[in-house]
């Protein structure tokens, strides 16, 4: 079984349903190669000269894991064919508690935000996107009373596990707003494009989470001194149905995971977590690539090595040490894991392609962040980067949260424009006007947001 669940390869490939609705995932993935989709799948091998396939045990068990029953027939089943019973499937096109997200990919659910809907100051639960690597644990099978996190690993003294009540009762509250980006954010711009969800700007979030800092759950579970990264483990399960492998376990190091911002959180924006968000517990350390983030989050072990979790290697979640020319196959020594996000914006109001009527000029805003760092300034153009106008800019409630930027634009004369925005964090780094450094799997797309006005 490939180690990396299957993903969204090509957006051209994307079916639409009679009502709109765009098809992705599966039908994408068996659209494209059906064999090399059997096989990413469920391990399924298939003989290219007569297609048959050769069923082995582990590929036959997680197929009928995902039907849901033991397939009888299977070695009579033609090679490259969707079983019935997900094709025919359409429940995950509504996604519970979420409104107005582009579904990117159905299995696993991956769905981003428009820009427009990002607009508030913190991003309300139902507009956060949802970025999923396995399967969320069902949830029937959530009880919140015995959800249990277990604090362990060989740099872990005394390891414990604490109920959701525990953690409530024995730490410190703490709320913070905290940005959540996925590494892979804008990797639909990249050329030659790179294999993943095919995410353009919907990729980012900034709620609110409550909880319990991490420092202080594992300083009451003893940190040894070797201690050098911790790492996360999730409910979900993968895609394969296999219970021995898990969808993602990444994590980050001590420094990080010791910050005050980083949370073991219950809440988001003062309410459950959404399910789909990683109900009831997850970890959030925000500024980081999304993915360290763990969600249904039921352990946190203490490491005296780099966390060696599914996807903390390269190529996951890790880009060149050095600038490579597009395309170019990297090998993975000659690559790094990403730590924090770069400096980027997105404009929020107005909503792409509307018409501005009014005498007076635009108001034009939007939010800024920069990882670890603050962002020190936001500029606006109206003429193709030519000239740029400063635009007010918020500092943060908090360390880790966006930060919101207005401005008020003029325009010449009737005709069209494009607004661009671009951000400069702490440190003097400026957003790219193009698609920066290009990297395999297409990470870090932190390129000026641009929108069209026309001017009537
Ligand atoms: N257990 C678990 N945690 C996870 C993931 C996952 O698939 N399983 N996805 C990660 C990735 S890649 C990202 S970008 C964020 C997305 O958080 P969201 O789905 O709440 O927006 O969660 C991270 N945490
Ligand atoms: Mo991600």
């Amino acid at each position: 079984m490939s180690k990396t669940p299957p993903t969204t390869r090509d957006s051209k490939t994307q079916a639409t349903q009679p009502d709109g609705k765009t098809t992705r995932g599966i039908h994408e993935l068996y659209a494209e190669d059906p064999l090399a989709a059997d096989k990413e799948l469920w391990d399924r091998e298939t003989d290219p000269l007569s297609r048959r396939g050769f069923i082995k045990r582990s590929s036959l068990l997680a197929m009928a894991a995902a039907v849901g029953a033991s397939i009888p027939f299977a070695d009579k089943m033609p090679a490259g064919l969707i079983p019935a019973a997900l094709a025919q499937s359409d429940e995950p096109f509504n996604i519970e508690g979420k409104e107005g997200l582009t579904v990117l990919n159905d299995r696993p659910i991956n769905a981003e935000t428009p820009p427009h809907l990002l607009d508030d100051d913190v991003t309300p639960a139902k507009h956060m996107f949802v970025r999923n690597n396995g399967l969320p644990p069902k949830q029937s099978s959530i009880d919140v009373d015995s959800w249990t996190l277990e604090i362990a690993g060989e740099s872990c003294q005394n390891p414990k596990s604490f109920t959701i009540a525990e953690l409530k009762k024995q730490f410190d509250h703490h709320t913070y707003q905290l940005t959540v980006e996925c590494g892979g954010n804008g990797r639909a711009e990249f050329n030659p494009s790179a294999s993943g969800n095919q995410w353009t700007t919907g990729a980012v979030a900034c709620p609110t989470y409550t909880g319990v800092r991490v420092k202080d759950v594992l300083k009451a579970c003893g940190i040894k001194d070797d201690a050098v990264y911790i790492g996360y483990y999730g409910a979900d399960t993968h895609l394969s149905g296999d219970p021995s492998k898990e969808p993602i376990s990444r994590g980050v190091p001590m420094k990080k995971a010791l910050e005050d911002e980083s949370l073991i959180a219950w809440a988001m924006n003062d309410e459950d977590i959404p399910y789909q968000n990683g109900y009831p517990l997850r970890l959030v350390c925000g500024g980081w690539p999304g993915s360290v983030s763990g969600k249904w989050l039921n352990k946190i072990v203490i490491r005296n090595q780099r966390h060696d979790g599914t996807k903390m290697a390269p190529p996951s979640y890790s880009v060149p040490k050095h600038p490579v020319a597009p395309g170019t196959d990297v090998p993975l020594d000659d690559m790094v894991t990403i730590h924090s996000m770069p400096v980027k914006s997105l404009i929020t109001f107005p909503k792409s392609g509307i018409t501005h009527s009014d005498s007076g000029p635009l108001e034009v805003r939007g939010h800024a962040w920069a990882g670890d760092l603050s962002v020190k300034e936001v500029q606006v153009s109206t003429d193709f980067g030519v000239t740029w106008q400063k635009a007010e800019l918020k500092d943060a409630p908090n360390r880790l949260a966006w930060q919101r930027f207005t401005a008020k634009l003029d325009f010449p004369e009737p005709g069209y424009y494009e607004i661009w925005a671009k951000a400069i964090d702490s440190e003097g780094n400026a957003q790219p006007m193009v698609v920066p450094g290009w990297n395999p799997k297409g990470y870090l797309n932190n390129a000026c947001h641009r929108i069209a006005v026309q001017v009537a």
